[in-house]
């Protein structure tokens, strides 16, 4: 299992959260009482690109108020929606292929309810979506001789 020498190849992707305060007129159903917000984290391909040639799987692990805080999906669209009432970080574990033999990659991503200047009480009212969202690259160093061929489409 040669590896390529000195070569690195870097995959783009985007992870990040989207939320938005319940529709007080129309509240999911099966909401807690003292939630506020709808959210979504994900990890993608940019432009929605499929990633899942080199990405096999993504492990969330969300705050430990949440039952089975430990979110793994195990096929696009990588995401894992909920409601809550708070921010908090957001441990993102990236797995990777078999024949890449990578080990997975950790980040964090801090989930975003509040839009900044939420004082402000028309924002409120127009219930906006939030959006935190980040362009990242992982890089392969080195990688085996048959994930260099998975990624370079070899
Ligand atoms: C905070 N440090 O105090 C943060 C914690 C926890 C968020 C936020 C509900 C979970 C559930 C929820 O939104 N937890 O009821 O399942 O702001």
């Amino acid at each position: 299992n040669t590896e390529a020498k000195g070569v690195s190849v870097f995959r783009p992707f985007v992870f990040g959260s989207e939320a938005q305060p319940f529709d007080p007129e129309n509240r999911p159903a099966n909401a807690p009482p003292d939630h506020t917000h709808q959210w979504r984290v994900f990890v993608k391909g940019v432009n929605d690109e499929d990633v899942s040639y080199w990405l096999r799987k993504v492990q969330f692990k969300l705050h430990e108020t949440y039952a089975h805080s430990v979110r793994t999906i195990e096929q696009p669209p990588f995401e894992v929606t909920e409601t809550g009432w708070g921010e908090f970080e957001i441990q993102i574990k990236l797995y990777f292929v078999p024949e890449s033999t990578e080990k997975p990659q950790t980040l964090w991503h801090s989930l975003k309810l509040h839009p900044y200047g939420n004082d402000i009480e028309g924002k409120r009212e127009r219930r906006e979506k939030v959006v935190s969202q980040n362009y990242e690259e992982v890089i392969f160093n080195e990688p085996v001789e048959q994930f260099y061929d998975v990624l370079t489409g070899g």
